[in-house]
């Protein structure tokens, strides 16, 4: 598809496994009418980068002060987690630290990303630029299997974003909402 692919909804609870099986937390918006918009969008794995409300969303940096979101990099899975056997679509959006910090999954890393989630996090309004594909989403003979695989479209993601064509959209919000 002709990437950016933008994409736009309120914070939604995906099936709960993100963090707790995974360790990879993911923020969910709604698909109900990704064939409708979005025909071209295969399921399948993407990055791109999301645009959060200050406001409603916070997170740390290594200087240890807690600064405002504006545009951080992210991997995203569309389609029915073969691994989980869904049988609804979803789009599962898994944000990273800005890439002047630290990749939380680079080898020897002990990897979280540090977010503070307000209370009212849920139903914020994600905006999100997909900017190109990974790979298909498989199914897995084990979860250490997926995580793993997830940890690579991570690195993928933030290698392929420090492009240079890409500069533009790390640091102008603006093109976020459609200013
Ligand atoms: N699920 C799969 O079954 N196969 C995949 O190949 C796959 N790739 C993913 C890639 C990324 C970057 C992300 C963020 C998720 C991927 N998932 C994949 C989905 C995870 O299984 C899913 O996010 C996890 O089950 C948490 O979902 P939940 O919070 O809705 O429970």
């Amino acid at each position: 598809p002709p990437y950016p692919v933008r994409l736009s909804g309120p914070v939604i609870k995906g099936f709960g496994r993100g963090s707790k099986d995974l360790g990879i937390p993911t923020a969910n918006i709604p698909a109900d009418d990704l064939s409708e918009k979005h025909p071209e969008l295969t399921t399948g794995v993407y990055y791109g980068v999301v645009a959060l409300d200050p406001k409603t969303y916070q997170h740390e940096t290594s200087e240890g002060s807690t600064s405002t979101a504006v545009v951080l990099p992210a991997v995203l899975s569309i389609g029915y987690n073969p691994f989980y056997k869904n049988t609804v679509r979803s789009v599962e959006i898994h944000i990273m630290p800005a890439l002047t910090e630290p990749s939380p999954t680079a080898a020897g890393q002990e990897g979280q990303t540090k977010f503070n989630r307000l209370p009212d996090f849920y139903k914020t309004k994600l905006n999100l630029l997909i900017l190109g594909y990974i790979r298909p989403e498989f199914d897995y003979v084990s979860l250490e299997a997926l995580v793993e695989d997830i940890r690579v479209d991570c690195e993928v993601a933030r290698e392929s974003l420090l492009r240079e064509a890409y500069k533009c959209y790390l640091v102008d919000s603006g093109k976020m909402s459609g200013k």
